[in-house]
């Protein structure tokens, strides 16, 4: 029973509910119907405690890529098949718990009864069913490990990524005019001052590419060295900070400058924008 040595109570409630939040925020955002989306914390040294030999007993499951910055890590994950909105309820019972083996190149799952063991939920056993009785790591595990591994090197800071299909945003990225990082950021930089102040390295973006692939997830990592945020073109978006609050919080404000840019556009009215001198002045440069 020692598998994950729960250091802090309080601090595990907090997170097992911040990721509920989150997840009904996400929901009600309409940013993830059926399956969509995925969240990752890395929990090392917040909850778990190194019990490797335990973890040895566990089946090790084979990672493509090697992490070896992730040797030994412990994640908090979201499932494959899982709903946003089933997470709200459940959470404890609909997450993920992996410890990335020793080698860098598996993960072994520590079941959730044994998480639950040491924080009883009810059990639930209605709504829609997951796919796997088993929870399987969500399908973009490539791009969540490759982004806590860059991470470690460059952004220790940071623990916490969301995976959301953001409606306003993936509408911007089907307009041929915005798929680029500058061009997208002027826009969104544009329609609100706070946008610029709370996001002033703006979003990154990659071009369309196959979920799920290592080609998406180093895109991926490249683009969040310099941003706090990449929009996926036609799919999503992938946001990172130092809680999973925190990486909404990004979502958010650059969702609502989204809104804002086709409200104007609905109204029939071009929307002026901020200056590059009122952005500049607004980032401080
Ligand atoms: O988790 O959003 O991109 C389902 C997805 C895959
Ligand atoms: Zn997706």
């Amino acid at each position: 029973m020692d598998l994950l040595t729960v250091k802090n109570i309080p601090m595990k409630t907090q997170i097992i509910e911040e990721i509920s939040q989150v997840a009904r925020y996400l929901w009600e955002k309409g940013w993830a119907e059926r399956n969509a989306g995925n969240i990752s914390l890395n929990v090392t040294g917040i909850l778990a405690e190194n019990h490797s030999d335990a973890f040895d007993l566990l089946a090790s499951e084979p990672l493509k890529v090697k992490y070896p910055l992730l040797k030994g890590n412990y994640f908090i994950i979201t499932p494959t098949g899982s709903r946003m909105r089933e997470l709200t309820r459940n959470t404890i019972e609909n997450l993920c718990y992996i410890r990335i083996n020793d080698e860098g190149d598996g993960y072994t799952h520590l079941p959730s009864a044994v998480f639950e063991s040491l924080f009883p939920v009810q059990s639930y056993t209605g709504g829609a069913k997951m796919e796997s009785v088993f929870p399987v790591p969500s399908s973009e595990l490539p791009a969540h490990l490759a982004i806590h591994e860059m991470f470690l090197r460059e952004q220790p800071e940071n623990k916490a990524v969301i995976h959301t299909h953001t409606t306003e945003l993936i509408a911007l990225t089907q307009i041929s005019s915005f798929q680029s990082s500058a061009s997208i950021n002027k826009l969104l930089w544009g329609m609100h001052p706070e946008t610029v102040m709370f996001v002033p390295k703006g979003s990154g973006f990659v071009p369309y590419t196959l979920p799920g692939t290592e080609a998406i997830a180093a895109a991926t990592v490249e683009e969040l060295k310099q941003h706090p945020m990449v929009i996926w073109e036609k799919h999503g978006v992938f946001a990172t900070g130092e809680s999973i609050t925190s990486a909404f919080d990004t979502i958010d404000l650059m969702a609502k400058s989204a809104r804002i840019y086709f409200m104007v556009r609905q109204s029939g009215y071009e929307p002026e924008g901020l200056t590059d001198e009122q952005i500049r002045e607004l980032r401080a440069e």
